[in-house]
């Protein structure tokens, strides 16, 4: 066979970026560029794109389903392990109920075309258990958009490429090419804003990637930013830098903004935020007096026990300037299948159930990852017995004392739908593997309602898949059948099969696209069909992002809600609480005196990249980032490897000394730590797991979201 080049996208993380891989004549992968043609990303790739090559062809990456023995895994066909999957899932439910049942869904299945067949699944399943990696992630995100503008769908993105200032609170773009503001060649927008005469600030404790191609770095204090911002909202309404007559014509409380941020003097919040006055009170004045402005914030933020209240204070400076839902700001987008045009219609539902101990209540049907452990170990009625996994690596990426890892060995029954042997997926009984990135396809229709421009793309696969291989839809449409309570499954067992294949990825968006913006039953035979995007090199392009909150908006009244009562209730009393003395940055009398905070590396994406051998040269390993003062201070300078211990753990990994990290601070990347996985190249390597420094029980007080940052650590000689 000839060598030949296909255009497909990178799937690793939201920026999908566009690849062209050349394939040779023995179907190896000998190459991957960036695709010129792409709508979105437009040529770029980051140093992970070769990854997708190097997954095909990982010897560890499963490829066929096996079933868990005493002497280890062992290879098992499609019907045989589904068969048994269904039995037992079944036989645990009638046994013990329903909420004996749990499903977890991590990252990647947002990237995979199977995404809806796995929300699917979940609702066959019935249960209260259901766990995502959303509430370690962007739950303060979108707590925020139901609390303020009526739905969780719409969260606004940031409209980096016409901004004329843009602030970046506890984001590294430069490194993770955005996130739910999705901008593949994240560097590239950022040089834009400045070359065309605006303005870049980042607010991280940490010099990054992104702070370094920026005008100005505030190192604020972990945790600080929620003080930051309190003054920066004095400083917009005590000096009258808004216009608020307009804001009013469209939300309401104001007022009580107002009176909330009346004693938040940048002067009282400077000690608080590890920031001086000046730089507060010239922060508000830069955003009020830009043209457009765009205050945007990310996982630093999400992840912390004020996510939610810093992210709302941002939405709140967005608005009372100007900026939100106008170009050069935080807007909506419109994307081919219109979520923020359903958000209206589509309920939220808060605190519909709880976890067994009533701590964590339910949001938008799930329950906060902090109480998975608890829920798998704690003995009694309705602890879960039976859980699936779609693409998710719980033991690694979440807290959970250690106890996870025994908890699932424990489980009646584990089923992991995955590509490889993981920290969580060693304990499953059965492992199904879809096929590899490299040899499926379709629309993510998911990507776009949160991209910086609005857009259309459609994956082609680039290889041919093994015979009987299936993909992460077929595999959860089965799981589906096995679950559903049908009596006659024997009967009906292949037509059903039939029916589910035929809910192919594709025919499931063919509706909604009709119905959504381009479709056909709008723009008549110009409309947007899937075949249309197929057949389109590089996508569709469907234009800058347009004005279009008053059509959207979900609250009852259609009015913005700028100070809803429960916030403003949690500011008080956070704010309070630290002019009392037990603000972010007084360590509690016990030793722990280093704040510690998260990392993201270019050539890692969470925890399952790093079996590859290009992905973990170099410098990309797992290491705690420490200024010379706190390392010559707790005498490890020139130490190779240190100790970082926290209440609930230790951890050993590698020191790197440096003056980009704020005085007090320390950052450790997460995903790391893989032995006993059996991984030929991840096994071996140095590096643990920074989620067992971290408590399960520090959660963003109002969403949930487990607060993984600013936990109180110290730094000794291994
Ligand atoms: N301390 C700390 N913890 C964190 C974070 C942090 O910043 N700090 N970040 C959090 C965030 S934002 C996230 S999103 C989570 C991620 O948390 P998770 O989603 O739980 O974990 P991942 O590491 O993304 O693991 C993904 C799994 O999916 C498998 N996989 C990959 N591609 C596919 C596919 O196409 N189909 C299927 N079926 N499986 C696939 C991989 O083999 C891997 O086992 O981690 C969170 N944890
Ligand atoms: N290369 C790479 N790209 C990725 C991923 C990856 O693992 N690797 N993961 C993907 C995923 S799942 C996600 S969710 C996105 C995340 O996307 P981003 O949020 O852009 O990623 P991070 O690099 O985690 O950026 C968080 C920043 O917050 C800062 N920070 C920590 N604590 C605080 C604080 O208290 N206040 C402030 N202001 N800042 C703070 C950190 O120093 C860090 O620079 O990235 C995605 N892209
Ligand atoms: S930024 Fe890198 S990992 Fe993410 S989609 Fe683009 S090439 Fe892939
Ligand atoms: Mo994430």
């Amino acid at each position: 066979m000839p060598t030949t080049t296909h255009p497909t996208h990178c799937t690793l993380c939201e920026a999908h970026c566009g690849i062209l891989v050349t394939v040779d004549g023995e179907r190896q992968v000998t190459r991957i560029a960036g695709d010129p043609d792409d709508v979105l990303s437009r040529g770029y790739i980051c140093p992970k794109a070769t990854a997708m090559g190097g997954l095909h062809h990982d010897p560890d990456r499963l490829r066929t389903p096996v079933r868990r023995t005493a002497d280890g895994f062992e290879p098992v066909g499609w019907d045989e392990a589904l068969d048994e999957v269904g039995a037992r899932l079944r036989a645990v439910r009638k046994e013990h109920g329903f909420r004996a049942l749990a499903m977890y869904l991590g990252n990647p299945a947002a990237h995979s075309v199977g995404v809806a067949n796995g929300l699917l699944l979940r609702i066959a399943m019935l249960t209260p258990n259901f766990f995502s990696a959303s509430s370690i992630d962007q739950y303060p995100h979108e707590f925020t958009a139901w609390r303020t503008l009526g739905s969780n769908t719409l969260v606004p993105v940031v409209d980096i490429d016409r901004t004329r200032r843009l602030v970046i609170v506890g984001a590294n773009p430069a490194v993770s090419n955005g996130s739910v503001s999705t901008m593949p060649g994240a560097k590239k927008r950022i040089r834009a804003v400045r070359e065309r005469g605006g303005t870049v600030v980042v607010i991280d404790p940490r010099r990054t990637e992104t702070a370094r191609i920026a005008d100005q770095h505030v190192a604020v204090a972990p945790g600080g930013d929620v003080y930051l911002l309190l003054g920066v909202l004095h400083v917009l309404l005590a000096e009258g830098l808004c216009d608020l007559g307009a804001v009013r014509r469209i939300a309401d409380g104001v007022d009580e903004l107002r009176a909330l941020v009346a004693g938040a003097t940048p002067e009282a919040m400077a000690p608080l935020a590890g920031v001086d006055a000046g730089t507060i009170t010239a922060l508000a004045r830069e955003h009020a007096a830009a043209e457009s402005a765009a205050m945007y914030c990310r996982i630093g933020i999400c992840q912390q026990e004020t996510g939610t209240l810093v992210t709302w204070l941002i939405t709140a400076i967005n608005t009372v300037t100007g900026n939100l839902d106008r170009p050069g700001g935080m807007m909506f987008t419109t994307p081919p299948i219109d979520a923020p045009a359903l958000a209206k219609f589509l309920p939220v539902g808060y605190r519909k159930w709880t976890d067994r101990s009533g701590r964590y209540p339910s949001f938008r049907g799930e329950l906060p990852v902090a109480a998975l452990a608890d829920e798998v170990t704690t003995p009694g009625p309705g602890r879960i017995r039976a859980m699936v996994t779609f693409a998710g690596n719980p033991v690694s990426s979440i807290p959970h004392r250690g106890e996870l890892d025994e908890g699932l060995a424990g489980l009646d029954l584990l089923v992991s739908v995955d590509i490889y042997v993981t920290e969580t997926t060693r304990h499953a009984d059965f492992i199904l593997p879809p096929l590899s990135h490299l040899e499926r396809g379709g629309f993510n229709f998911l990507f776009p309602v949160f991209s910086v421009r609005n857009n259309a793309r459609y994956s082609h696969p680039v290889l041919d898949p093994p015979t009987g291989g299936l993909d992460d839809w077929q595999i959860l449409n089965r799981l589906i059948l096995e679950v559903l309570p049908v009596p006659a499954r024997r009967l009906l067992g292949r037509p059903l099969r039939r029916l589910s294949d035929a809910f192919t990825p594709d025919r499931m968006a063919a509706l909604p696209l009709a119905l959504g913006p381009y479709g056909v039953l709008r723009r008549g035979r110009r409309g947007l069909t899937v075949r249309r995007m197929r057949e389109t090199a590089g996508g569709v392009d469907l234009g800058p992002l347009r004005p279009r909150l008053r059509k959207v908006i979900a609250t009852r009244d259609r009015r913005v809600r700028l100070a809803p009562e429960s916030f403003v209730a949690e500011a008080r009393s956070t704010l309070a609480a630290a002019l009392a003395g037990r603000g972010p940055s007084t360590p509690e009398d016990d030793g722990y005196d280093l704040k510690l905070i998260g990392r993201r590396q270019l050539k890692s994406n969470n925890s399952w990249l790093h079996n590859l051998p290009t992905m973990v040269s170099g410098s990309n390993r797992c290491s705690v980032l420490m200024h010379p003062a706190d390392a010559e201070r707790c005498g490890v300078t020139g130490a190779e490897t240190v100790a970082v211990s926290s209440r609930t753990g230790t951890i050993e990994v590698a020191l790197e000394v440096s003056d980009e990290m704020r005085p007090g601070t320390v950052a450790v990347p997460h995903g790391w730590g893989h032995s006993g996985t059996g991984w030929r190249v991840a096994d071996g390597l140095p590096g643990q797991n920074v989620n067992t420094l971290h408590d399960p029980a520090r959660v963003d007080r109002l969403s949930g979201n487990a607060a993984v940052n600013s936990t109180w650590v110290r730094v000794t000689t291994a």
